[in-house]
């Protein structure tokens, strides 16, 4: 098809870089008005125009062009969480990723990999800005299929969480609060509900998309079969009543549809399920309000999903102290904060141990960019953990946590704590390969 003048003009005055050739994705980033249900409406960012942004799916190995498109006039930068791809896509600038300036595009290509649970979010900075960053709605899940797919499940149900009308919980401005909570955009019994039918088997797709808080889940009447951590398939997957989420993390777990009946998905925090944050799970045929009632006490622990073997050796141990900072930063690794941290050096090929020594008063869910983390020692009194694979690993205060990196993905690795007010604070460093 001839093109026409206007089109012509447009394709002349591209950039010769420029790739016109189709995107398999769009993404655009621009403000919107969000409908959170039962009356209350926010004014966000979002990814083409709807929270959370599309589900973005993927088969293994596949090479994907996703264009990027900012409709604001501030920069900005999606993150790949979980992928394992070079640092010039990975989504932070801190590696070398362009940022996607005010009214301009970028295409981000890469191969998708590896398979499971992924999502990608903004890597935009917020610091005292509450409607920047991960407190706005630029957040979406993303699946990479596995080439063999065992997909032992009747239905998929993806579930993110977050929250809204955040405001500063303290004079000092220190400390970040919500007023509502939502699972898929919308608070509690405002959206659609999840609609199972008797005898299923539902795989749900959790990720804490949060800014700042950690989250649990239950859901009565049910038990979740964890199935995988950040993705990754568990070496022992099992039964639990409620499932832990800090920020960045996802849970993937099997849940049998056997009590009929309406139920609430929710966080088992009254006063942040008042405030929305759960989902409505609804058998067909059956009616009437939702039913709650709270989970079993239970401890959450990565080792229980782990091996029984015992963790590989370290080839290199890498003490990482968190501290409060100074000179006006919250936080420091080592003694200093961003930018001012020492470079992390990694050994090639080796297995690098990482040993957070939390001091502080608060609990930290630290993230490596484009490498999985093996929690290899959970808590100063707990037994060793082997096989679980994550990429945020959650480390409580006043503990000593261990996990290991094997170093196989060269170039700079951001590192930084998943809390935005910490990350933004000073808790964050780049990996780099020491030879
Ligand atoms: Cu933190």
């Amino acid at each position: 098809m001839p093109l026409t003048r206007r089109q012509w003009l447009a394709l002349a005055a591209a950039p010769a870089f420029a790739d016109l050739s189709r995107a398999d994705i769009t993404l655009r980033i621009g403000e919107i008005t969000a409908d959170l249900g039962h009356g209350h409406s926010v004014k966000t960012l979002a990814y083409n125009g709807q929270i959370p942004g599309p589900v973005l799916r993927m088969n293994e190995g596949q090479t994907v062009a996703i264009d990027v498109v900012n409709d604001t006039r501030r920069p900005e930068m999606v993150h790949w969480h979980g992928f394992h791809i070079p640092p010039e896509v990975d989504g932070a600038h801190e590696e070398g990723t362009p940022m996607v300036q005010g009214l301009d595009r970028r295409r981000y290509s890469f191969t998708a990999q590896p398979s499971g649970t992924r999502w990608y979010h903004t890597h935009a900075m917020a610091g005292h800005d509450l409607r920047l960053g991960a407190y706005s709605g630029q957040f979406g899940m993303a699946i990479i299929a596995p080439r063999n797919d065992p997909a032992r499940y009747d239905l998929e149900v993806p579930i993110m969480l977050h929250e809204w009308e955040p405001y500063f919980a303290s004079d000092m401005r220190m400390d970040v609060a919500f007023k509502l909570f939502s699972v898929n955009g919308r608070i509690l019994g405002a959206g659609e509900p999840v609609r199972v039918r008797n005898a299923q088997r539902v795989l749900f797709r959790m990720v804490n998309a949060s800014a700042t808080l950690g989250h649990r889940l239950a859901l009565p009447g049910h038990v979740f079969t964890v199935v995988a951590l950040d993705g990754n398939p568990v070496p022992t997957p099992r039964k639990v009543p409620v499932v832990d989420l800090s920020p960045g993390e996802r849970v993937d777990a099997l849940v049998e549809m056997t009590s009929p009946g309406v139920w609430i998905l929710g966080e088992p925090d009254d006063r942040q399920r008042a405030a929305g944050a759960g989902i409505v799970v609804e058998y067909g045929g059956a009616r009437g309000t939702p039913q709650w009632s709270p989970p079993p006490a239970h401890v959450w622990d990565y080792a229980a999903f782990g091996d029984s073997r015992p963790p590989a050796p370290a080839d290199v141990r890498i003490p990482l102290v968190i501290e409060p900072g100074t000179d006006g930063n919250l936080w420091a690794i080592n003694g200093k904060s961003y930018p001012r941290t020492d470079p992390i050096l990694l050994h090639s090929g080796a297995r690098n141990r990482l040993v957070f020594d939390n001091r502080s008063t608060m609990d930290h869910p630290v993230h490596l960019h484009r490498h999985t983390m093996e929690p290899v020692i959970v808590t100063c009194a707990g037994k060793p953990v082997s096989g679980v694979r994550k990429d945020v690993v959650l480390v409580p205060a006043q503990q000593t946590v261990e996990a290991d990196v094997v170093a196989n993905n060269p170039g700079p690795s951001l590192f930084h704590c998943h809390q935005q007010f910490h990350m933004d604070f000073g808790f964050m460093a780049l990996m780099r390969y020491s030879g």
